[in-house]
C-alpha cells in the first residue's frame, strides 16, 4: 500500500464511502430523471453523510469526463487533503531515496549493474529473465547474473529463476503493489552475501570498498543484478531501487496505446522491449505506432522488439545488456592530467629527434574493465 501511488489504504481515517463506488461527490447527474447537477443534498445521499473533499478533481465540462489526478499531488485519496498527501508522498520517497542511493553505492562498490524490469502482469519478464540467463551463459559466461523477484505472493518466479542456476530473491509484497528500496537492500545483502564470508544482512558497514569522492578503488569485478517488480505498470514508475535504469517489457498483446495511458512508467524507463512478436501475425497491433507514443512521452527511450519464447531480437537485448556491464567511469582528472603530460612529452621528443608531429592524436583512455 502507499499513499504516493493513491493506493494506501485510508481506512482509518474513516472515509470509505460506504458501498457507493459511483462518484457521487461531484454532483453528476447519472442516469436519473432529477438533474442534481450542483445539489450535494439529493435525497440518495451517503448513508455516513461523509462529506467528499473533491475539489481537486478535474471536470470535462461537455463530456462529464473526470480527471481525479489534476490536483497537486496528481492523486487522489479518500479523506486527505492535496496538501497532506504531497507532504505524505515527499516524506516516504524521500525515504526511500537515501535508502536507494546506498544501494546505488553499494552495487557500484560491487561492480553491479542493477536493472528494474518493470511492466503490467504477465509481460513475460520471468519468460524473458529464464530466456536471458541462458542465452548470457553462452554469449558472455564468466558474467555472473543473479535476480530480485516481486510479486505479492508466491516464490513461483523465484524458482523459475532457480531452476537455470542463477541465484534468486523472492521477494513478496503482501498487499504491496511495488518493490521499495529497503526491500532491494535486504534481498540483495542476501543474495551477495552467500558469496562472501561475512554477511551484512544486518550491517551495513562490511569492511569492502566503497567509493570514496576522490579515491579511485579497484573496479570490483562485474555482474548483472535483475530486479523483476510486481507486475504493474502504475505504481512501480515512482519508486527508485537504486538501479541504473528501469526497462519496461510491453508485450503487443497488451495494446499499442500504453505508453500514453501509463505515461509515468514509460518516461521512467530507458529501454522499452516491445515482447511477444511472435504473436503479431494474430494481433492489430501498430508497432511504429506504439513506438511513437513511447517517444512522446519519453524521446530518448530505446526500444528493442523481440520474442522470449523464440529468441527473435534477442541479440540486440543482450548487446544492450553488455553494453551496461562495461563500466561507465569517465577518465578521471588526474589521468587526463597525465595523457596530456605524456602526449607534449611525446611531441617534444619528436620535435627533438627531427620527426613530424604525429599523425594522429594519442587516443585518451578508455576505462579499464
Ligand atoms: N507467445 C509468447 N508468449 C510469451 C512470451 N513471453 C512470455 N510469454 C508467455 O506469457 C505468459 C506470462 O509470462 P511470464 O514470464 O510469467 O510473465 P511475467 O511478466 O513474469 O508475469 P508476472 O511476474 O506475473 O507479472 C506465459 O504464459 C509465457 O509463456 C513471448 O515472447 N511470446
Ligand atoms: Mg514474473
Ligand atoms: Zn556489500
Ligand atoms: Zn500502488
Amino acid at each position: 500500500m502507499c499513499v504516493v501511488c493513491g493506493c494506501a489504504d485510508a481506512g482509518k481515517s474513516g472515509s470509505t464511502v460506504g458501498g457507493h463506488v459511483h462518484a457521487h461527490g461531484l454532483g453528476q447527474a447519472h442516469g436519473h430523471e432529477h438533474g442534481h447537477g450542483h445539489d450535494h443534498g439529493h435525497p440518495h445521499a451517503h448513508p455516513h453523510g461523509v462529506a467528499l473533499d473533491h475539489s481537486h478533481v478535474q471536470v470535462d465540462p461537455q463530456r462529464g469526463d473526470l480527471h481525479f489526478g489534476a490536483g497537486a499531488a496528481r492523486v487522489s485519496v479518500p479523506g486527505m487533503s492535496q496538501a497532506r498527501a504531497v507532504r505524505l508522498e515527499a516524506d516516504i520517497l524521500g525515504q526511500n531515496k537515501r535508502i536507494a542511493l546506498s544501494n546505488r553505492q553499494h552495487f557500484a562498490a560491487h561492480g553491479v549493474t542493477a536493472l528494474n524490469l518493470v511492466s503490467s502482469p504477465g509481460s513475460g519478464k520471468t519468460t524473458l529473465l529464464c530466456a536471458t540467463i541462458d542465452a548470457l551463459r553462452h554469449r558472455a559466461p564468466a558474467l555472473p547474473v543473479s535476480v530480485i523477484e516481486g510479486d505479492q505472493q508466491t516464490s513461483f518466479d523465484a524458482d523459475r529463476i532457480r531452476a537455470t542456476g542463477a541465484p534468486a530473491i523472492q521477494v513478496n509484497t503482501g498487499k504491496g503493489c511495488h518493490l521499495d528500496a529497503p526491500m532491494v537492500a535486504e534481498a540483495f545483502a542476501r543474495l551477495h552475501s552467500h558469496g562472501h564470508a561475512h554477511d551484512h544482512t544486518q550491517d551495513h558497514s562490511h569492511p569492502h570498498l566503497h567509493p570514496q569522492p576522490g579515491h579511485d578503488t579497484q573496479p570490483a569485478a562485474r555482474s548483472l543484478l535483475f530486479i523483476e517488480n510486481v507486475g504493474n505498470l502504475v505504481c512501480p514508475a515512482m519508486w527508485d531501487l537504486g538501479e541504473d535504469s528501469k526497462v519496461v517489457i510491453l508485450s503487443v498483446t497488451e495494446g499499442e496505446d500504453k505508453p500514453l495511458k501509463y505515461p509515468d512508467m514509460f518516461a521512467a524507463a530507458s529501454l522499452m522491449l516491445l515482447n511477444k512478436i511472435d504473436l503479431l501475425p494474430h494481433l492489430r497491433f501498430d508497432r511504429q505506432r506504439c513506438i511513437a507514443m513511447a517517444r512522446r512521452v519519453n524521446p530518448a527511450i530505446e526500444v528493442i522488439e523481440l520474442s522470449a519464447t523464440t529468441g527473435e531480437g534477442m541479440q540486440a537485448w543482450l548487446q544492450w545488456l553488455l553494453q551496461r556491464v562495461v563500466p561507465q567511469r569517465a577518465p578521471s582528472a588526474e589521468a587526463l592530467q597525465r595523457v596530456a603530460e605524456l602526449e607534449a612529452a611525446l611531441l617534444a621528443a619528436r620535435r627533438a629527434a627531427g620527426m613530424p608531429p604525429a599523425p594522429t592524436p594519442i587516443p585518451t583512455p578508455t576505462p579499464s574493465s
